[in-house]
């Protein structure tokens, strides 16, 4: 295949991004809930295990309804991580380790106690009644529609306020109501926030729920067939495109370096490669079907080819995620560390941008969360739980963190692992390595080679380099011809690195070969 020349790639389409989760990365001393100068002090962390850039889940005020994801004050941090100094502060040593930052930003909903939205309840003449979505009543008291709140699917979208008698849309939480972006002072102090934080450098946002920033006016019911879906799900309005074109639009507004990815959770790959526009939208979105595709090398197969024909076409770079802080680990999905393993090869080596979610690179499993220390509405705490940085209980923590800790924390800790030149965080380490080393891998072109049943094997090459990748998912060891004779640059397993490659691949086993 003959390479055409492009534009210049962007610095996030050769990224490779790690997320962190405020609460749960690392805190203060004596502290049980993880907060900014905690992050601070492990910055040496992403380093040396060579990440490029880092996304910030929420660390904005908050009532903590949603951990975050209910913001009470765009341009404020949460007492509890910190203050503005300390943002500041991290952002700068960010900088200065080379490594860029994004920011979540949360423009569908806002908390319940942000006093835009503590004013739009007052009364309903109030000036700022406008700003979130309110409707009458239908007859006999109903709700405006069916549509279906998220994390309690069986429960209206609506609530009821009782002073004024209307009721207000929540696609999430009542403690969440829906923004109205179709009333333009909602949008102009949007993209104040969002200046706010590009002012003080950030290099972009991930954008919360991207395809429910616009609503229907008309609120149009959903089909019967899908009734029982969250409407956050299916809300997939044109008026959206239009506001992440203003948003698209702000951004380039800072030199062309300032970026946005999506969390576009829609669940058809193809509705999420609306959200590039005529690149003119979001320059990355995320995709979340590979995310819930099982361990199986067909799935995968036509997740990557779904991929590839909805983005190719228009010019939208693929990434790739296997965890976050909203679903279980890959590590608890898959059942194995050897596939844990094997998965973070393949998520290292796909053509597109690897978003890790922290602690991956340490193999974590899921806490197991007691019926009485569970905490979100939507029972995710278990991929929550604290990292575990010291060896020695408490980890790095005081003696009762927010939640508790994944199983194994002495074993599975950064301080263990980088101690073992076998473990799971080293292996992180020499794929990234290998990833940075290789033009073919960040950015060369993709396609699937010869392969027995079970084992995807796919090659990558560009700019006068190569590499072949071969992923076993099944449970059985299988004979590969491809492949067979070049070098094993990095093995899930850590064996035979520098060897030959025989053509044996052994189950749940992946090979990155030069
Ligand atoms: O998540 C969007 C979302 O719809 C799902 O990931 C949701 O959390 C899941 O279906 C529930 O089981 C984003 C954030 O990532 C999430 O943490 C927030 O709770 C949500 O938006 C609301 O802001």
């Amino acid at each position: 295949m003959s390479e055409t020349p492009g534009p210049e790639p962007r610095w996030w389409e050769r990224a490779v991004f790690y997320q962190i989760y405020p609460r749960s990365f690392a805190a203060s001393p004596g502290g049980g809930v993880g907060d900014l100068p905690g992050i601070h002090a492990r910055l040496d962390h992403l380093t040396w295990l060579g990440v490029d850039a880092i996304w910030l889940s929420p660390f904005y005020r908050s009532p903590m309804k949603d951990f975050g994801y209910d913001v009470s004050d765009y341009c404020d941090v949460d007492p509890l991580f910190g203050n503005l100094s300390d943002f500041e502060r991290l952002l700068r040593a960010t900088h200065e380790r080379g490594l860029r930052m994004i920011v979540d930003f949360v423009p569908a909903h806002s908390s319940d106690e942000h006093p835009w939205f503590v004013e739009s309840r007052a009364s309903r003449t109030s000036p700022k009644r406008d700003w979130y979505v309110w409707r009458d009543p239908g007859p006999g008291g109903a709700v405006p529609n069916g549509w279906k709140a998220t994390f309690d699917p069986k429960s209206p979208a609506w609530t009821l306020d009782d002073a004024t008698g209307q009721f207000y849309l929540h696609s999430f939480l009542p403690e969440q109501p829906d923004l109205n972006w179709e009333h333009p002072p909602v949008v102009e102090a949007m993209h104040d926030a969002l200046r706010f934080w590009l002012d003080l450098g950030v290099d972009g946002f991930r954008i919360d729920v991207a395809q429910n920033i616009g609503k229907d006016p008309a609120l149009a019911d959903v089909e019967e067939k899908l009734a029982g879906l969250p409407h956050s799900v299916l809300n997939d309005d044109p008026r959206t495109h239009d506001h992440l074109r203003g948003i698209r639009r702000l951004l380039d507004g800072y030199g062309g370096d300032r970026m946005a990815v999506g969390e576009v959770f829609l669940l058809q790959t193809e509705r999420v490669a609306d959200y590039f526009g005529k690149d003119d939208e979001l320059n990355l979105c995320f995709n979340f079907p590979p995310l819930f595709a099982p361990w199986e090398a067909d799935a995968w197969r036509s997740q990557v080819d779904t991929a590839a024909r909805c983005f190719d076409p228009v010019g939208g770079w693929p990434t790739w995620v296997l965890s976050n802080h909203d679903f279980a680990r890959h590590r608890t999905r898959y059942g194995s560390e050897a596939r844990a393993r094997a998965a973070a090869l393949l998520l290292l080596t796909l053509r597109g941008t690897p978003f890790l979610y922290m602690g991956e690179e340490l193999g974590l499993e899921d806490a197991q969360v007691p019926e009485d220390r569970v905490v979100d509405p939507g029972g995710r705490d278990g991929c929550r739980a604290p990292i575990p940085w010291e060896r020695a209980a408490p980890h790095g923590w005081n003696a009762d963190p927010w939640l508790p800790f994944p199983p194994d924390a002495a074993e599975r800790s950064v301080e263990a692992q980088r101690d073992d030149p076998d473990s799971v965080l080293h292996l992180y380490r020499r794929l990234l390595a290998a990833r940075r080393d290789s033009p073919a891998l960040r950015g060369g072109d993709q396609r699937f080679v010869d392969a027995p049943d079970g084992v995807l094997a796919w090659r990558r090459q560009g700019e006068g380099d190569a590499r072949i990748v071969l992923v076993n998912f099944s449970s059985e060891g299988r004979q590969v011809a491809s492949g067979a004779g070049s070098t094993i640059e990095v093995a899930s397993d850590g064996r035979d690195e520098g060897r030959v490659f025989d053509g044996t691949l052994g189950p749940d086993r992946a090979l990155l070969l030069r």
